[in-house]
């Protein structure tokens, strides 16, 4: 799985990042814990797992950027072959 792809569609998105903003700072045995956004391993949602996201968002298809040049990401930005 690509890291900070959590909902394991081979597209790291927005969708990926609604998975881990909830559970954001929660550790493993916390009822909000997530661990499809534990990127790390670690037990823990923190900046480093958001920094995996960031650093793959929009692995397909080019940075976000190059999506539609408004540096803004909408559902319209991807398009899955
Ligand atoms: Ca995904
Ligand atoms: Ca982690």
């Amino acid at each position: 799985m690509r890291a900070g792809d959590a909902n394991n569609d081979n597209i790291v998105s927005v969708l990926d990042f609604n998975i881990l903003k909830p559970t954001f700072g929660r550790g493993i045995g916390d009822p909000s814990y997530d661990a499809r956004a534990d990127f790390t391993n670690d037990q823990i949602v923190n900046i480093n797992d958001f920094n995996l996201l960031k650093g793959n968002f929009g692995a397909i298809g080019g940075s976000v950027e190059q999506l539609n040049g408004s540096g803004r990401v909408g559902r319209n930005d991807y398009h899955p072959q």
